[in-house]
């Protein structure tokens, strides 16, 4: 294998799990131990322990970027508006345009930015949940700008759709940070970004699958691949993609027979699932963009009388490495699960108060996460926070 799955640090005493931050110039690893605490690592040299005030978060107290020249001050362009807030409670007030509840790693996600956004850390939070509609969402963000927020934080539900309400924002001189999916508007409309290198998902994945047939004897073989995509238009699908296929393209036996959206749920997994399986009676390698998606389409195999994982006849490669999506390796119904770390309030959290103190943010920020085939799935679960 061409990644190091897992890492022990002291023994058996810490398990590190989880992500990073990486820049071109410099590295900072944030390792989450089982209590939830998170130690620094700054570029692979010297270390400093984090309080995070969560059993289940970590937090960045540095961070690095992939473009050094990129920051961004607090607000740009026009000054932070000081007539709204949090009127005079003291607490920064901050509005989050969630993209729904899809999925099992989404409500992780909600409940890092509920939890890292609380009044005990000195924030009123205005949630919305925009329920995997656009519309809803940039009325999210409209809204926010007219009720006065402090900051917005967005979390994109697809790429393109927001420009004209960041231009509101920015008018109205509140910074926005966007996080998790990437977004198309210009960088000039937005004070960072933070979130997975969904590019690097996708290699991460594919390299697993040219390993993991070289091991099996099977590279030579003719491999038939269909896909379950992600939600159309969603950054986090069309990197998944992007990476894969980029791998896919210089191996000559892989057989790219199909893909289609199942829009990062279980229900649309199975839909996507059932219609693979009347149209292909060969499939050698499922791809699911996310653990709900795999979840449906397990069943869907189990139901035809097919198995999935290790020892079954379809290898299923999955994204995500939630709780359940590790439950399923064990249970053995999914050979590897690609990391997609939810755990980004504290970071967004962390940003903002440089923010407020004024300080520099690097524009564009990545989490780093690993790649856990089933085989290490039993040890790393007790271990992990979602
Ligand atoms: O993979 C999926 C959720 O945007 C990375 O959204 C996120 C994706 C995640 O629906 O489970």
């Amino acid at each position: 294998m061409k990644k190091i799955f897992f890492t022990r640090i002291a023994g058996l005493m810490v398990l590190a799990i989880v992500f990073a931050m990486t820049g071109c110039g410099n590295r900072d690893m944030i390792v989450l131990t089982p209590n939830g605490d998170a130690i620094i690592q700054a570029d692979g040299t010297s270390n400093q322990s984090v309080q995070t005030g969560s059993s289940q978060t970590a937090s960045a107290s540095k961070t690095s970027t992939t473009d050094t020249k990129q920051e961004t001050e607090k607000p740009a362009p026009g000054e932070k508006s000081s007539g709204g807030g949090s009127s005079g409670s003291g607490l920064i007030r901050v509005g989050f345009a969630e993209v729904g509840t899809e999925a099992g790693w989404r409500l992780a996600h909600a409940q890092s930015m509920k939890e890292a956004f609380s009044e005990a850390n000195g924030y009123q939070l205005d949630f919305v949940d925009c329920n995997n509609d656009l519309k809803t969402q940039v009325e999210a963000v409209q809204k926010f700008i007219d009720d006065k927020v402090d900051y917005i934080v967005l979390d994109p539900i697809i790429e393109d759709g927001y420009d004209d309400v960041l231009k509101n924002a920015q008018a109205a001189g509140i910074p926005v940070i966007v996080t998790d999916r990437n977004i198309s508007a210009d960088e000039s409309l937005y004070a960072c970004w933070v979130g997975s290198n969904f590019v690097q998902e996708g290699i991460d994945a594919a390299n697993w699958l040219v390993e993991d047939l070289k091991k099996k004897g099977r590279d030579s073989e003719d491999i038939n691949i269909v896909t379950i995509l992600g939600t159309n238009g969603a950054s986090a699908a069309t990197g998944r993609t992007e990476g894969f296929e980029k791998v896919a393209k210089d191996q000559p036996h892989w057989k790219l027979l199909d893909k289609q959206s199942g829009d990062f749920s279980k229900a649309g997994g199975t839909a996507v699932m059932k219609v693979f399986l009347k149209q292909y009676d060969d499939i050698d390698v499922l791809v699911c963009q996310n653990d709900d998606e795999a979840f449906g389409a397990i069943e869907v195999l189990k139901d035809a009388g097919l198995t999935c994982g290790p020892e079954g006849d379809i290898i299923l490669i999955s994204y995500d490495a939630t709780g359940d999506g590790f439950k399923a390796m064990i249970a053995g119904d999914i050979n590897v699960d690609v990391e997609c770390n939810p755990l980004a309030g504290p970071f967004v959290a962390d940003l903002i108060q440089k923010l407020e103190a004024g300080e520099k943010v690097d524009k564009i920020q990545y989490l780093e996460e690993g790649v856990f085939p089933a085989e290490t799935a039993e040890e790393i679960l007790p271990s992990r926070a979602y």
